[in-house]
């Protein structure tokens, strides 16, 4: 047994980005799974190592991390002499090449990630969840996503891979929610763009990739129970069916699954919107109303009283913001911005 730890299902594409990393460096590793049908990933415990109550957390002896491509880049520095040794740029690569992998790193989290994440809730969850699709949703966020695509399709006609001619952390990154959108139906995304077409070929084929699938298959479900096929492949009508009903049945056992999957849905939406979507739901109403209630609680237990200012109001956060704040640095950019600009 090894002295790190990831906590989390592997069918998470945040989870699967860590193992995918870990394979990739030959670190031997210990799984924790943790039940997110049993809000989890939400008790005390795990918010001790992760605040935010999301999976991955992970742990290497002393040292506790969380934020999936964190803890990717710690692997690959901690761990620079094993396995695949250019995760960050070659060795003797310098620092260009570094800052390559970064920006490309930097470009999956800010612009592959958030219309990606979202396609991947709404073409692979949502339906092994039996919750109703969004489809404005996933048209939104496959015209964002297919323009992010644009430039990787020039960037991939001028190089093999994204931060130049050897595999890195930066394409790495995109193996989990590229794996969900194109198995939720979308693959033309990719394949329309030869290059994209080229270079995903190339990096889902990697071993540690592969290895990561199996790690999925053999968990079986998102929280090890019956809630979501792992590994999730477009399901035959009848098993969508079969998904769906467990999840109903498995909701009113476990009012905590609900309130985790109706806040992933709805986020916070107005009245006429949980209206809209009551009325395009399949479900028995019976069983919407239960969902609508638990959405007003969860609103309720975390809305701050009304014109509560974000940054005054907690004690610590005031006093982090004056001292950042207060740097000569800050002021001497504020006073720049409020200056004309000057003509060199
Ligand atoms: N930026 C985080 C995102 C983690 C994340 O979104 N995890 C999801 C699963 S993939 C989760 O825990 N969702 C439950 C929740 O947000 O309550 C990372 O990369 O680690």
């Amino acid at each position: 047994m090894g002295s790190v730890t990831v906590y989390g299902p592997p069918i998470s594409p945040a989870v699967s980005r860590v193992l995918a990393c870990l394979l990739e460096k030959d670190v031997v590793f210990n799984l924790v799974n943790i039940d997110m049908s049993k809000a989890q990933h939400k008790s005390p415990d795990f918010l001790k190592i992760q605040p935010f109550g999301q999976v991955p957390a992970f742990q290497d002896e002393h040292t506790t991390l969380f934020e999936s491509r964190a803890i990717c880049r710690y692997i690959c520095d901690k761990y620079a002499d094993r396995g695949n040794r250019s995760l960050l740029g070659r060795r003797g690569g310098g620092l260009v090449e570094r800052a390559h992998v970064e920006q490309w790193l930097e470009a999956e989290g800010q612009s592959f990630n958030p219309p990606s994440s979202t396609l991947v809730f709404q073409l692979a969850f949502a339906p092994q969840m039996g919750l109703p699709q969004d489809p404005a949703a996933i048209v939104l966020n496959e015209g964002k996503l297919a323009k992010v695509l644009d430039v990787y399709e020039r960037q991939l006609q001028e190089s093999r891979f994204l931060a130049g001619d050897e595999f890195s952390l930066a394409d790495l990154s995109h193996l989990p929610n590229s794996h969900y959108i194109r198995a939720g139906g979308k693959e033309e995304l990719f394949t329309s763009r030869k290059h994209v077409a080229r270079w995903w070929e190339e990096i889902s084929m990697r071993p540690s990739w592969q290895k990561c699938q199996e790690y999925s298959d053999e968990t079986r479900t998102l929280d090890g129970s019956t809630l979501c096929i792992s590994s999730w492949r477009k399901l035959k009508p009848e098993q969508e069916k079969h998904a769906s009903n467990r999840h109903h049945q498995r909701v009113q056992e476990n009012p905590n699954l609900l309130n985790m999957a109706t806040v992933k849905v709805f986020g916070s939406p107005t009245t006429a919107e949980l209206q809209r979507r009551r009325d395009r739901c399949p479900a028995s109403s019976q069983e919407i109303e239960f969902q609508l209630t638990r959405v007003d609680n969860h609103r309720g237990q975390r809305r701050l009283p009304e014109r509560r200012p974000l940054f005054t109001w907690k004690q610590k956060v005031y006093r982090w913001w004056e001292a950042i704040s207060s740097r000569p640095l800050r002021k001497r950019v504020v006073q720049m911005q409020q200056e004309p600009p000057r003509i060199i």
